[in-house]
């Protein structure tokens, strides 16, 4: 297998945690890499459903070691709390099994909040963000004041940090009307945040061993290819790459050491927060995907808006997040409908267009030019090959193909992981 990155090829919640798990059967080791406790993965295994957000789905199988890359930004209260209801289901952490790179920044309570009050203050304009505070550790990051994991070590320097992140973050509150905050709350934090350290790894050389021993690698993504705050619908995006390459970067490993990239994708299109969303579906079709589909946020239970699957954007996804095979989710949801509609090129103020223009205000006026096929009246939920499929649904899944230009290397018809079909 060598390593895998599996990336999200439209805006997250493509079903990432089904494919993950199941490729982490044959992976030694799992690593998160970009994002961070805003991803929501679900897990269903032998009936038992986990949800996870921060931790690497590899914790939920005995023998494998998860990591936590640099390029994560970590709460320290978020992961202390997961860890301890994952303990509760009866799965084993340890510092053994989990390591977190040293130099992870850290998500804290001026975060939070700073995310909050900005949303709460954008109005319209608001990105609808998960209010977990990745945005503004990430600007910390980038703006080197942000607290680092192994920074709580770091006497010397730590006081100083502090100051140079509260001089920010102070007027920034004030700005926003919130009480400024002191060293003593910052110092306290972190002092609760201490038994975290224990996990900490300089992890970039843990996986070079790991390379070299012949371990199987498995780099698990978060969000989607059209969440990146490069390529994706910005502002409405997060703030980390979420594309493959940001795998490198984000675990401390050369882009020569990801093989291959496989993208999952939803049979339909799904996006939670604001931002530009060309197929969606504001009537009965939204309605019935949605529930079909069980679309809420799996962190904040927020419902997603659905529509038709976009093969133009997946098709740019497929190019810029460097994928080159498909695994393809969900196609059960589409089971019973009478016409499917497949959005294959873009009019834009009476052009057409084959990507999604750049502009935010032309990204908004972007409508579908879509192709009208036949459904499939048979049940597809749960086949496990390809000849359970009823003609109509082979079709689909060939025509998307062809459409985004990347072959669908596996097919997901249930949550639950041995409902999967390889294609080989
Ligand atoms: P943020 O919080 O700064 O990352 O939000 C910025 C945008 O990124 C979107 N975003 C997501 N979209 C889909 N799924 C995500 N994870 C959770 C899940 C979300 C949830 O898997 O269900 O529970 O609501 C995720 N995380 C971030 C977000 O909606 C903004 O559009
Ligand atoms: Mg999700």
């Amino acid at each position: 297998m060598g390593s895998v990155v599996v990336v999200g090829s439209q805006w997250g919640d493509e079903g990432k945690g089904k494919i993950v798990d199941w490729l982490s059967e044959r992976a030694e080791v799992i690593v998160r890499y970009q994002g961070g406790h805003n991803a929501g993965h679900t897990l269903v295994i032998d009936g038992v459903t986990y949800k996870l957000s921060l931790l690497p789905s590899g914790v939920v199988r005995p023998g494998k070691l998860s990591i936590i890359g640099n390029g994560v930004v970590l709460d320290p209260r978020a992961f202390l709390t997961e860890v301890d209801a994952m303990r509760a289901k009866g799965v084993e952490i340890s510092p053994a099994t989990l390591k977190i790179a040293e130099n992870v920044p850290l998500i804290l309570s001026v975060h939070r909040e700073l995310d909050q009050l900005r949303e709460a203050a954008s109005g319209a304009a608001a990105i609808g963000t998960t209010g977990r505070g990745i945005g503004p550790t990430y600007e910390d990051k980038v703006g080197r004041r942000a607290v680092r994991l192994a920074d709580l070590n770091d006497r010397e320097t730590i006081d100083g940090r502090i100051d140079r992140l509260l001089a920010h973050h102070n007027a920034l509150r004030v700005g926003f009307g919130a009480e400024p905050v002191s060293a003593e709350t910052i110092r306290e934090e972190l002092e609760a945040a201490r038994p975290v350290l224990e996990y900490a790894d300089p992890t970039w050389r843990t996986l070079r061993e790991a390379r070299n021993a012949g371990r199987n690698i498995l780099f698990e993504g978060a969000q989607g290819a059209m969440l990146d705050i490069d390529h994706g619908t910005f502002p409405f995006v997060t703030s980390s790459n979420t594309v493959a390459g940001s795998a490198a970067a984000g675990s401390g490993v050369g882009p020569s050491s990801l093989d291959r990239t496989l993208g999952i994708t939803k049979a339909y299109t799904t996006r939670v927060g604001n931002g530009p969303f060309p197929t969606e579906q504001k009537n009965e079709i939204g309605q019935l995907l949605g529930e079909r589909g069980a679309e809420f946020g799996t962190v904040t239970g927020r419902k997603r808006r659905c529509g038709w699957f976009d093969a133009v954007m997946v098709r740019q996804a497929v190019q810029t997040g460097g994928i080159d095979r498909l695994a393809l989710t969900k196609l059960d949801v589409l089971d019973g409908l009478d016409e499917l509609k497949i959005c294959v090129a873009y009019d834009v103020d009476g052009e057409r267009m084959d990507r999604l223009p750049v502009e935010t205000a032309r990204q908004s006026r972007v409508q579908p030019v879509y192709e009208t096929i036949k459904g499939w009246s048979a049940s597809t939920r749960g086949a496990r090959s390809w000849g359970e499929l009823p003609a109509e649904a082979v079709k689909y899944v060939r025509h998307v193909e062809e459409l985004v230009g990347a072959p669908v290397a596996m097919l997901s018809t249930s949550p639950e992981r041995d409902d999967t079909i390889l294609v080989e």
